[in-house]
Order: structure tokens, then sequence, then C-alpha cells
């Protein structure tokens, strides 16, 4: 217990909005797994935020528990990271209110999500969307985290919760504690296999891979993965001239751990028909652990619960004490 106070905090959530695949695996929860040892971790499911574009219900509390299963299954043991859903911890509304007094207009109209989720659902450019990055940083401030690990995309978040930790404090004294965003160099941002000019996103469904998809469905979509036009067709890293081929590179160097050069010997006058299929086999070999454990813990509804139930009292025990002492430093009486 003792040890655990010392130990350096690290926070972040993913909306359970649509189904995990292969960028947020290696762009952002591989790299949480690998810190339980060095760091203490809370890593939630991100339910709040996903109501500002509408969901189906029963989508949505499926999803929110299917990611549970797979943290776990991706190694997130819960024995070593706190795992709990947003919404069990009424601290994050309640400091999330707070944190919109002190959040400006000017600044959350100049937040790129907000402009792309805009326009995007143009029939329901609600308050809610408009006020997210307060929540967020609600969901930050009540651990008091030194990193909040995320994609390049979420980093003008971080950026306006520092801004807020520095006017709140400059008007009640050092409060919360200044938050760093952690944005890890390999795998940050996995392109799409159908357009390689953008990051692998559920919205494109075809370029994009689940975790939890059948092995025969991801092998065809990296055998028919965009490389290029190239006549030599030799599997060589060149960001700039041959973007799809570099990403396919990328994502066999994350799940085999092999540097470019060795990858460019291995396939050397093999051409691309040998090379998709080996970075299809050696993602779904990577991706075949974990998908057959998180299948076998969902069945385990007792154990989620149990895992969801202990992370909340943990999170609300640590997200408790902050919003106390901000109810004091604002002047709520308390009770
Ligand atoms: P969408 O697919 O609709 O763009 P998303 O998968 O990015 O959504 P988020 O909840 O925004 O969903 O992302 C969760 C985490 O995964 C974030 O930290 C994000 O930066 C990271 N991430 C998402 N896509 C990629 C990617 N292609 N490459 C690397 N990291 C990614
Ligand atoms: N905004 C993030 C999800 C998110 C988050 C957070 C990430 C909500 N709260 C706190 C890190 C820390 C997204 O849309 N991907």
């Amino acid at each position: 217990m003792e040890e655990q106070a010392k130990k350096k905090v690290m926070l972040s959530g993913i909306q359970p909005s649509g189904d995990l695949h292969l960028g947020n695996y290696l762009g952002a929860i591989k790299n949480w797994s690998a810190r339980a040892e060095e760091f203490d971790c809370y890593y939630f499911m991100a339910d709040l935020h996903t109501i500002t574009v509408r969901q189906n219900p029963a989508d949505l509390r499926r999803r929110t528990l299917e990611q549970l299963a797979q943290y776990i299954a991706c190694g997130l043991d819960p024995k070593k990271n706190t795992l709990f859903i947003q919404s069990h911890v009424p601290e994050h509304t309640q400091l999330g209110w707070v944190l919109n007094c002190y959040t400006m207009f000017g600044e959350l109209s100049r937040m790129t999500q907000f402009k792309d989720k805009s326009a995007k659902h143009k029939d329901n450019i609600n308050g809610g969307l408009f006020t997210y990055p307060a929540l967020m940083a609600a969901d930050i401030l009540l651990y008091q985290p030194d990193y909040v690990p995320v994609g390049e995309d979420q980093k003008q978040h971080v950026e306006l919760t520092r801004n807020i930790v520095q006017r709140f404090n400059g008007i009640y004294g050092d409060v919360f504690k200044m938050p760093e965003p952690y944005i890890p160099k390999a795998g940050a941002r996995v392109m799409g296999l159908t357009a390689p000019d953008s990051k692998m996103s559920k919205s494109i469904p075809e370029g994009c891979v689940f975790l939890m998809e059948k092995p025969e469905d991801i092998q065809r979509k990296f055998k028919r993965a965009v490389t290029d036009s190239d006549t030599e067709r030799c599997v060589r890293y060149d960001l700039e001239h041959k973007p799809g081929v570099a990403n396919l590179m990328s994502i066999y160097s994350a799940v085999t751990g092999r540097s470019y050069e060795e990858i460019e010997r291995e396939f050397d006058g093999q051409g691309y028909g040998a090379f998709k299929p080996a970075v299809g086999d050696a993602v779904i070999e990577t991706l075949r652990p974990i998908r057959e454990e998180a299948e076998r813990i969902l069945k385990d509804k007792a154990y989620l619960e149990q895992v969801y139930r202990a992370g909340a009292e943990k999170a609300s025990y640590v997200a408790g004490k902050t919003l106390r002492k901000v109810y004091k430093k604002v002047g709520f009486v308390a009770l």
C-alpha cells in the first residue's frame, strides 16, 4: 500500500461507441498493459461521453461489457489496474459541472473533435457534444494522474485540461496536478488498410481490423490491403512513396517485434503476394489469444460484475477525495 502511494499515476479511457480495433490496440491498450508495475493505473469505459452522439441502448450496454472483457484479455489485469465504467462513478459528472464553469466558450469552440462531430451529426449538435472536453478534464483530474496515454487526436483535449488546471489552481491554490499527454512513438497512428492516408477507424470497416473479428475476415482484409502500383513491388520502407507498404510493415513490426531491415530481408525478392498474407497471419496469431480470452471472460458475467464493482469502489474512493477538496475550495457547504 505504502509503495503503491509513491507510484506515478496513469489514466485513460475509450468510448464504447464501437468495437475495439487494431489501431486502438497498438496505439493505446498494448502500451497501457505494459505499465502496470511502474504506475498506478486507471482505465475506464467512457460511456457518459458516448451519448453526445445517439446510441442504441442495448448495443451500448453490450459494448461496454465487451470492452471491459477485451481490456482484460489484452493484458490489463484487474488486480493490478483499476478498471471501471465511467457512469458508475458519479464524481465524474459532479466535477464535470464544476469544470464547465471554468472552461471558456472560446476554448470549447476551437476543439477539432467538436467541429468534426458536429459536421457529421448536423441534426444533433447538442450541449454535451460542445462541453464534452470539460467532462474529459474531470475524468482526468479526479485521479491526479501524471500521464494520460492517448493518440494524437486527443492531445488537444489534454492541452485544454492543462489550461483548466492553470486557471483553477491560479484561483484556489494547488488543487490539481498538471497532467502530461503520453503519446507513444510506435503504433501511435495505424492507418486504414483501404486508405493508408487516413487513420484506421471503425467508421471505415473495410479498412479496419477488429479485435474480435474471425481469422478468415482478417486475412481477407490484409489480402485486399492497398499497397502501390510500383512496378518493383518490393517490400521496402518508404513512407512517402509507399505509404500502404509502410503501414503494413509497421503493423508487422509492432506484432512480431522485427525491425524494418529484418522485414525487408525476410521478404527479399518475394513481392506483395507473399508479404500481405504473412502480415495477416501475424496479426491473426496476435489477436487469437485476445479474442479467445475475451470470449471466455464475456461468458462469465459474475466475474465481470465483480471486476467493475471493485473498480468503481476504488475509483470512487480516489475521485471522492479530489471532489471534496474542490467543493470546499469553491465554497460549497460540506455535508
Ligand atoms: P474512430 O474509429 O471512430 O476514429 P477511435 O477508434 O479513434 O474512433 P477513440 O475512442 O477515439 O476511438 O480512440 C481510443 C484510443 O485509441 C485513443 O487513445 C486513440 O488515440 C487511439 N487510436 C484510435 N485509432 C487509432 C489508430 N488508427 N492508430 C493508433 N491509435 C489509435
Ligand atoms: N475523449 C476520448 C475518450 C476519453 C478519455 C478521457 C481519454 C474520455 N475521457 C480521459 C483519456 C482520458 C476519446 O474520444 N477517445
